[in-house]
């Protein structure tokens, strides 16, 4: 504790140059996150030298986006030296809590899929495989959010103004990027057609490292992320042609690639600068991943036995352009030689089936950009399509048949003509890769039968599951002490590696001084988070209510208007003397809506203005209460979810891919109340259906009301609740002078065709809730559901979901010497 504490003051110093005796909670947070990282990075370079000197296998994960939240608690819990910081920096006047609210979330992503690759990174780490994660360090990341008059308004989220101790920036190690220009022809000496892109405009990619630790294991893994600089600097021309000023300007244009975060989740943008950053973050990638290759091979065609490169999502996919064009045009590999490469050493995850996310990037755009990449993406078509028609006509066709073969070739093919001719990025990443995955047992069944049907059909083989998880270190160990110390006061610590030891806890659900403990432990998350809202909203909890909790980000499919609809009518029951019975309860919401989804920021508002009036109820609110947490983000997941009793996992079934939150509720010990879609199901069947609440159709279900024609209105009139909900809703009961505020989300239900189907779901929704409430009041049971919830959560582990990762579709094995945990 002493070395820690000295430490600390050293930076204080020397690091951040302040004196160690003024006080300020921001210096220490820097000192000892500055501190911490000391103690990291010997193990990273022993890491990193290890993978060299074993010639390991190494995997690259790359994704636009990574929500790691924030640092220190985690690190230093990594690390073992929590207990030890804890009391060094109390004997240095500050509580470790305080100081580790100094930090900034670091938000580089929107959601699910940004938060899933940090928890592989962090799963990576701890089972000791050689892994990489690449991205780009946006200086803005996921928008601040805060609720004005009930309505989202968005703030940059300046996250690094003040530094992040966290990085180690490598202002030395700079690859360039290459945007635009043209392609030349020529012939080489065997008298092969050769290309060579002269690009027009270059820009450089700078590496910010992370490091990301492993548990207890001196295991430390890297997350690179490029941020963009000019080269201008480094342009005499400009200064000898007195251009002083436009070289600035210039160098501010190419630094924009970087700045900021996409903020829309499933939702296609298509902008010409965010084009810029996926093949700017790619091509960065692929060098370094080639640099680090090349020392160590001169054969192209070993690469896919010493490197997996994982794509999450189509985001990167143009990187098998790119991988192709450094093969053709600079190793001079012949066409077949480069496919087969590349083939062997992408894999592609999907992780939507809506068609809204579906990537595709305009062709006119490519051939400007990237003409090149353009070039190569018709050639890998053009053979691709010569492929189907032979597979098409030969004898075991199965299910090919050649009469449809014009269709089939339209439907598969990387250029859709309309409405503007484009490329199709997820076909792209499908035919470049070995192995495409869906993240829940569902979902990938639903690419099989209905997205990726023909290439189901083509390549029966590559289609495969991996279902999510998540890291049991910082979403149960890290954010829910209490409970943790409990579950380790009965079967050690070692769930917190292996996450299957929580069977454990099985018998101790029959066990009443263990659940009162469950419970205790419960109500001491509640009182935490009662006493932050208290500080952040100044609004009072009631610690004796259920806490009914739905927070992720606002979408029609995920459906936050379905549990509004269930609040309006537990209102109006309450406001009409029809709920003696109700079970006291504070519902929160939390989620962030893309800035151009107007539906999406509607929805906000209107939960927002039935939060007003439910709250201001005297009659009411001693039973019910709304609560709209703004700026939901990782480290308010880590508050909030601990405190849970009930989690909302209520899309539209075959719409919620996988999910990720449904799985960190039920593990610390939430009831969830869900449809059967994503992982949910398979959550289901692990615990036993009987613990959960589920309700709602079921995803074929719906396809079935869907074809025999669905009337919205035929349940509006049905229904006499759901109609008073809907009518409220419409007139301005919730907004008063501002009457058709919430009409278009009504009119959406009701004459939209209810795309998302909230008004077939609603009554069983009601129903489901009814059930819970009922539940709530034998408390014995609740908690025996409860810990019987959570002792079955082994499964979803993000270390199994890597585990699998590494066996089926990366072919590593972790490095030797840390299989069992301690490393070198
Ligand atoms: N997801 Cl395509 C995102 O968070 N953003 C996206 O752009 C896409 C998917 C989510 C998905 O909605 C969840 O169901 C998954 O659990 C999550 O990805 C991780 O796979």
């Amino acid at each position: 504790m002493e070395g820690l504490k000295k430490d600390v003051i050293r930076h204080v110093v020397s690091s951040l140059g302040s004196d160690y005796a003024s006080k300020s909670a921001y210096n220490y947070y820097n000192a000892l996150a500055l501190a911490v990282r000391d103690r990291l990075i010997d193990n990273w370079i022993k890491t990193q030298r290890s993978y060299y000197d074993e010639k390991a296998k190494r995997v690259y994960y790359l994704s636009l986006e990574y929500l790691p939240g924030k640092s220190l608690m985690n690190n230093l819990h990594c690390l073992g030296i929590y207990e030890t910081a804890r009391k060094a920096m109390s004997d240095l006047g500050f509580s470790l809590e305080d100081l580790a609210e100094q930090e900034w979330d670091a938000g580089l992503g929107n959601g699910g899929l940004g938060r899933l690759a940090s928890c592989f990174l962090d799963s990576m780490a701890t089972l000791g495989i050689p892994g990489y994660g690449y991205g780009i360090r946006y200086d803005y990341g996921i928008f601040h959010q805060v609720i004005e008059d009930g309505k989202q308004v968005e703030q940059a989220d300046n996250w690094m103004r003040v530094g992040n101790p966290w990085a180690y920036e490598r202002g030395q190690h700079l690859f360039p990027v290459r945007f635009f220009g043209e392609v030349k022809n020529w012939t080489d000496e065997y008298g092969r057609l050769r290309h060579t892109w002269t690009a027009g405009d270059t820009v450089l990619a700078m590496p910010c490292d992370m490091l990301v630790p492993g548990w207890d294991n001196h295991h430390v893994i890297n997350m690179r992320l490029w941020s963009a600089r000019s080269d201008v600097e480094f342009d005499l021309d400009f200064f000898n042609t007195g251009n002083y000023l436009g070289a600035v300007e210039e160098k501010i244009f190419d630094e924009k690639i970087s700045k900021v975060l996409y903020p829309s989740d499933q939702i296609e943008e298509g902008r010409e600068l965010r084009l810029k950053q996926q093949y700017f973050f790619v091509t960065a990638t692929i060098q370094d991943i080639l640099r680090r290759f090349r020392k160590k091979h001169q054969d192209m065609t070993e690469l896919p036995q010493s490197v997996a490169i994982q794509l999450n999502d189509t985001h990167p996919a143009i990187a098998i352009a790119e991988l192709m064009r450094i093969l053709l045009d600079e190793d001079l590999l012949d066409w077949e030689v480069a496919w087969d490469i590349c083939v062997s050493t992408f894999a592609y995850t999907n992780h939507t089936i809506l068609p809204e996310a579906l990537e595709t990037w305009p062709v006119s755009l490519l051939e400007r950009m990237l003409p090149r990449h353009m070039q190569i993406i018709y050639e890998i078509n053009a053979r691709f399509l010569r492929e189907v028609e032979r597979v098409a006509r030969s004898e075991d066709c199965g299910q090919l048949c050649h009469r449809d073969l014009d269709h089939l070739k339209q439907r598969v093919s990387l250029i859709q003509e309309r409405p503007i001719k484009s490329v199709r990025m997820a076909h792209l990443a499908i035919i470049g890769s070995h192995s495409v995955n869906g993240v829940a047992a569902l979902h990938t069944e639903l690419l099989k039968a209905r997205v990726f049907d023909d290439f189901q059909r083509l390549y029966p083989q590559k289609i495969n599951n991996k279902t999510n998880g998540v890291t049991p270190r910082r979403w149960l160990w890290s954010a829910n002490q209490p409970l943790s110390r409990l579950i380790a006061s009965h079967i050690g610590t070692g769930f917190v590696r292996n996450l299957d030891e929580l069977t454990q806890l099985e018998p101790l659900a029959a066990d009443p001084a263990f659940r009162e403990a469950w419970r205790a432990a419960k109500l001491e998350n509640k009182q935490r988070l009662q006493a932050y809202i208290k500080r952040k909203l100044m609004r009072e909890l009631h610690t004796e209510h259920l806490f009914d909790v739905h927070i992720k980000r606002i979408h029609e499919y995920k459906r936050q208007v379905l549990n509004l609809l269930h609040v309006v009518t537990a209102y109006n029951r309450l406001r009409h003397g029809q709920a003696a019975d109700f079970t006291p309860r504070t519902v929160f919401f939390g989620g962030k809506a893309a800035p151009s989804y107007f539906m999406a920021k509607r929805i906000i508002h209107a939960i927002n203005a039935v939060a007003a009036t439910v709250n201001a109820d005297s009659r009411v609110n001693d039973k019910l209460q709304v609560v709209y947490l703004p700026n939901y983000c990782v480290s308010q997941a880590e508050r909030v979810i601990p405190a849970t009793e009930l989690s909302e996992q209520i899309s539209t079934a075959g719409m919620e891919a996988s999910g990720t939150g449904n799985m960190k509720f039920a593990l610390n010990g939430a009831l969830t109340i869900g449809t059967w879609d994503g992982a949910t199901i398979e959550m289901a069947q692990a615990i036993g259906p009987e613990l959960l609440f589920i309700f709602g159709m079921r995803e074929d279900e719906l396809v079935s009301l869907r074809q025999h024609g669905y009337n919205p209105m035929l349940y509006y009139h049905g229904d006499e609740e759901l109609r008073e909900a809907l009518d409220m809703l419409r007139s301005d009961a919730f907004s008063p002078g501002q009457h058709g505020l919430f009409a278009p989300l009504v009119d959406n239900l009701l004459h939209g065709g209810d795309r998302f189907f909230v008004l077939a779901d609603y009554r069983q929704y009601l129903g489901a809730q009814q059930d819970v409430g009922r539940l709530y009041l034998d408390q014995e049971e609740w908690t025996r559901r409860s810990i019987l919830n959570a002792a079955r959560m082994g499964f979803f582990s993000s270390d199994r979901a890597i585990s699998q990762y590494a066996r089926e579709i990366w072919d590593v094995a972790p490095m030797a010497g840390l299989q069992n945990g301690k490393g070198a």
